[in-house]
C-alpha cells in the first residue's frame, strides 16, 4: 500500500485512487502527502496506530 500511495503522489493517477482507500489513514476523506507522511512514521515505528483508528 505504501508504494502504491507514493506511485499516487508522484503521478496523481486518479485510477489508483480506488485502491487506496485504506490509504486516508488520518480520516479526512482525501488520500495526500499527511496520509504518506502518517504511514511512513507507522513503518518506521514512530506511531503505532494511524489517527483514523482512534475514532
Ligand atoms: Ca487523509
Amino acid at each position: 500500500m505504501f508504494a502504491l500511495l507514493k506511485k499516487f503522489l508522484l503521478t496523481q493517477d486518479t485510477s489508483l485512487i480506488k485502491d487506496l482507500r485504506s490509504a486516508d489513514v488520518n480520516g479526512d476523506d482525501s488520500v495526500n502527502a499527511l496520509d504518506y507522511a502518517l504511514i511512513k512514521r507507522y513503518l518506521l515505528k514512530d506511531i503505532t496506530v494511524f489517527p483514523v483508528e482512534g475514532h
